[in-house]
């Protein structure tokens, strides 16, 4: 079951400049991370129980985030849906007819995560979001 919009990923070229925009905008301090994994420094900005917005940045040439600037620019990149069961909601997904970036769950910052492609989701790059819970590893 979808739960919730979990957060909106941005794309961007420089974070400190996006940073000090979006802080400007929004009001509240971003939390910035490095996350090697998904090759992408990030800004999260935390609206406790609603949805995040997620910028992202590009730690080097070969993060999926770089080949989506240099194709499309700057702007939304993907939208995470919250759920509580991300492996039988990937197989769920694909059963439906969307197709799998990850057929299984990876470790994110937040939790497991799992992408849908962009093109079964009507352009929009899906990820599936499972948060770790409170001491969970
Ligand atoms: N949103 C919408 N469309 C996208 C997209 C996105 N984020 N990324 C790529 N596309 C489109 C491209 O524009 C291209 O379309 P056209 O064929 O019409 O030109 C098509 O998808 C293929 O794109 P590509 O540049 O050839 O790139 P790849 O196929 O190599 O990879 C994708 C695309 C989505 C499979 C890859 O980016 C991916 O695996 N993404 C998931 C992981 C990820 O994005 N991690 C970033 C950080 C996430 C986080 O930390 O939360």
């Amino acid at each position: 079951m979808i739960k919730r919009i979990h957060h909106i990923g941005i794309a961007v070229r420089n974070l400190k400049e996006s940073v000090a925009v979006y802080e400007k905008m929004l009001g509240i301090k971003a939390h910035i991370e490095d996350v090697p994994c998904q090759q992408v420094s990030e800004a999260i900005f935390d609206f406790g129980d609603e949805a995040e917005i997620n910028l992202l940045e590009p730690m080097g040439p070969e993060s999926a985030v770089a080949k989506f600037l240099e194709k499309r620019g700057e702007g939304l990149h993907h939208i995470a849906l919250e759920v509580d069961d991300i492996d039988a909601e990937l197989k769920a997904m694909q059963k439906k007819g969307f197709r799998l970036i990850d057929e299984e769950a990876r470790e994110g910052v937040e939790g497991k995560i799992g992408f849908l492609h962009p093109k079964s989701a009507g352009g929009v790059l899906i990820e599936l979001v499972q948060p770790r819970q409170e001491g969970e590893k």
